[in-house]
């Protein structure tokens, strides 16, 4: 069963049936200004901290599902019939009500037709402009003339999330609404330290009545789906001294027969009697909102425009060109920050989050990567591992940032060996490397030293068997190996962020540091020949009773997929090993709604092995279909050469793949969520949660561009070497690199699916694989033959 469509011309997801089985939600905002909003309006708003900045309030987890949220009420003042201009909160029958979503980039839509009454409600945050901006337009379809309201609905938040949810004693009697007659709600307050953050609501039509107060608007034992002031018709104008505040302004006009109306209401962060009455002015011209909703648009498709490709698979098109590289703007903005599922509690940047989600932005941002990774490096401790997160926005160095030991993870400081080289090849920056950034505790270094320290830290951190300790946690928030426990996952990410600092060094002709590093890989390798395979499969790692973790004798769980992928991602064994390693997975893990993430599902708490083990079967860590995980088989078997397989795997949990089946994966299926439930799971098999803030976006990114369609950058060129189904007769990418820009056509006549045969630049052979960057023109055809 389906509830959408995607409309790939206007970059939208169109929702029919508001009845989803959850929450389907959009981004709004492109830079500070962060508002989320689902497909009944519901959500919530903040500025620059989801923590701290909290401008309008959200109920987590709470039933009804979705509230509060962007409201608008229609009502018919002739009979007091009203509803909403998106299905919820007032819930008309779709019987009788026809409703809409259009969820766009950066906006969101909501179309509604009830008793001759057409509306579209369109939600927007300008570029750059911290104000979201409400258009309501509503249009008479019916014989009669019509006397109508609008009523506006939002509920504040008192800035700071955690007070907002939790010191209600206090934070309850701190509001002092202003209404400006200009048709401006005015919210303000002073917060310890005298920290005064201010928000606005304006009304470019005439308002007739206001209400700050949502217990006055709402009225006691009511909800959001039936205020009083729109069930009486008229708001109370009630100025909020303490208690909650809420913005709702109403306008009144009638409309003749075919007549339409436009309304405007702006939302947004700062002074009311300055920036309210100014934006009130300048938005009160129609054009300026349109000129906003065009740079918005014009935003998008510059961000989209670094990578496009036309590839036999529709599916596959529609992510990579819109979606999943919109999904990834967004892992990059917050991290793991504010979803409908990260109630924002934890602001700041993931460490390894972060890390992996700028693979999948650099090649459409590289100066805004440079900064976070800047960002990045200054959460990394002087003796070379990393805070878990960072606040950049409060940063300050001192020892304050020095984590216990026992907080102290195995792979966070690695993720810099992988995102840095990434940002060198695409940019070719390599003064980025010579550049001092202040460790977080002491210190200063430049980004090369940085990197040669997160090594060292690891080479410190080794077991009894050589291979890298487990420490708090590895890639898997839930293995806590502690003690002498080992992680042989994090030794093959050890393995290549060695490798990429090796190939790096000689680069840069720093034969000493490469040689130095080359001894460490060639011990761990040593290490990883004796202890890591199990027969058919690597094992997961050492617990710190010697035990092993996985493997055909652990009574649980006996293979894990993280240590399949990531053999070939590492290459740290022969290649019929690897491939092995990979039919396993094919025979124990792969599913028909993606790969499991283990098998079989713990089912008995192990304190050694950690809170992996408490979930019930199929969730989460525990053996569901952890997405980010499934990109990594995606590119191993990419790399093994195996493009169907690939494309199987890579298809099989592609959201825009559930679309007709939304019934069962239940989440948009426009962007990628955290893990989809296992097969172990007694209900709920191929059901998706934890959607749009997952490293599943970057890697997703990475698998389909860099290794199925095979176009990755080096430091001296573009790499062409795709993977594809056989049955492909090729495929077309157009790429930006380092200023120049490539369309290469794919041609698979031989239907081998991989091999280049053949490559041309600009109708010169290239002889190999790579496009050497300084035989380049500013525009470039490639043509590649597979075979
Ligand atoms: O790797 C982690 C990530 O940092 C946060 N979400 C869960 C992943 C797996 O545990």
């Amino acid at each position: 069963m389906r509830y959408g469509y995607f409309d790939n011309e206007k970059r939208e997801y169109i929702i029919l049936n508001p009845v989803t089985p959850m929450s389907w939600v959009n981004y709004l905002g492109t830079a500070d200004y962060c508002g989320i909003i689902s497909n009944n309006a519901a959500g919530y708003a903040f500025y620059k901290s989801a923590k701290t900045g909290r401008l309008l309030r959200f109920r987590f987890n709470s039933i009804p599902m979705d509230r509060p949220g962007r409201y608008v009420y229609l009502r018919d003042n002739t009979d007091g019939d009203y509803w909403s201009a998106s299905w919820q909160p007032v819930g008309k029958p779709l019987s009788v009500y026809k409703n809409i979503c259009r969820h766009g980039l950066g906006y969101t839509v909501f179309e509604s037709e009830y008793k001759g009454i057409k509306s579209e409600f369109r939600v927007f945050v300008p570029v750059d402009r911290p104000i979201e901006l409400w258009e309501v337009e509503v249009t008479n379809t019916g014989s009669e003339e019509r006397d109508l309201s609008l009523f506006t609905y939002a509920e504040w938040c008192f800035w700071h999330m955690d007070q907002d949810l939790t010191n209600f004693q206090y934070i309850l009697y701190t509001c002092r609404m202003g209404y400006l007659e200009e048709g401006i709600i005015d919210y303000s307050i002073r917060l310890w330290p005298n920290q005064r953050p201010q928000g606005f609501m304006a009304s470019v039509l005439p308002v007739v009545s206001f209400d700050t107060d949502r217990e006055a608007f709402i009225g006691l034992y009511r909800h959001e789906g039936n205020p009083e002031a729109v069930e009486r018709g008229v708001c109370a104008n009630s100025l909020a001294q303490g208690g909650n505040p809420c913005a709702a302004l109403q306008n009144r006009f009638t409309l003749k027969p075919g007549e339409t109306k436009y309304a405007l209401f702006i939302l947004g962060i700062g002074d009311a009697a300055t920036y309210g009455v100014e934006c009130r002015r300048r938005y009160a011209r129609r054009e300026q909102v349109a000129a906003e909703f065009q740079k918005l648009q014009d935003y998008w498709a510059e961000r989209l425009a670094h990578f496009t490709c036309a590839t036999p698979s529709a599916e596959l098109d529609t992510m990579v060109n819109i979606w999943n590289q919109y999904q990834c703007h967004t892992t990059f903005n917050w991290s793991r920050s504010a979803s409908f599922n990260e109630a924002g509690g934890r602001d700041g940047l993931g460490y390894r989050d972060t890390n992996q989600d700028t693979l999948g932005v650099v090649h459409a941002i590289p100066d805004l990567v440079r900064d976070k990774l800047v960002d990045l490096l200054k959460g990394q401790l002087s003796f070379g591992a990393a805070m878990h997160s960072v606040q950049p926005l409060t940063w300050t160095q001192g020892a304050h940032n020095v984590p216990e030991e026992s907080r102290i993870f195995s792979d966070d400081h690695l993720w810099l060996l992988i995102s840095v080289p990434a940002y060198l090849k695409e940019t070719g920056d390599f003064d980025f490397l010579n550049l001092m950034v202040p460790y977080a505790d002491e210190g200063t270094a430049s980004v090369y030293d940085h990197l040669k320290q997160a090594l060292e830290f690891s080479w410190s951190k080794r077991g009894p068997h050589g291979l890298l300790l487990g420490l708090a946690a590895d890639w898997n928030d839930c293995l806590n190996l502690k003690g002498k426990g080992e992680s042989i996952w994090s030794t093959f990410l050890y393995c290549l962020a060695l490798d990429e600092f090796i190939t790096l060094a000689s680069y840069l002709g720093q034969e000493a540091d490469a040689a130095h590093f080359r001894q460490y890989r060639q011990a761990i390798q040593e290490s990883i020949d004796r202890y890591a395979w199990d027969g058919k499969w690597f094992l997961r790692g050492y617990l710190d009773s010697g035990k092993k973790l996985g493997g055909q004798e652990s009574e649980q769980t006996k293979i894990f997929l993280n240590s399949q992928t990531w053999a070939v991602i590492a290459r740290v064994a022969a290649e019929d090993r690897l491939k092995q390693a990979m039919d396993s997975v094919q025979e124990l893990l792969a599913t028909e709604h993606g790969i499991i993430k283990n098998y079989p599902a713990y089912r008995e708490h192990i304190l050694e092995v950690g809170a992996v083990t408490d979930f019930p079967p199929g969730l989460k860590e525990n053996a569901a279909i952890f997405c980010h995980t499934n990109t990594w088989a995606v590119i191993a078997e990419a790399l093994l050469g195996r493009g169907d397989r690939a494309f199987a795997y890579y298809r099989s949990f592609l959201p825009a793949a559930k679309n007709d089946r939304a019934d069962v994966y239940t989440m948009e299926p426009y962007v990628y969520a955290q893990f989809i439930t296992g097969k172990e799971h007694p209900q709920y098999f191929g059901r998706a949660r934890n959607s749009w803030l997952t490293g599943t976006a970057a890697w997703s990114f990475v698998a389909v561009s860099q290794y199925i369609l095979g176009i990755r950058p080096a430091y001296d060129g573009l790499v062409i070497d795709p993977v594809i189904p056989q049955d492909w007769p090729g495929f077309e990418v157009t790429r930006r690199f380092r200023g120049k820009k490539l369309t290469i056509k794919v041609r698979n006549p031989h239907r081998t699916g991989r091999g280049v045969a053949e490559m041309k630049l600009n109708g010169k052979i290239i002889p190999g694989k790579v496009i050497p960057l300084a035989q380049m023109q500013n525009e470039n055809l490639v043509e590649v033959v597979l075979g």
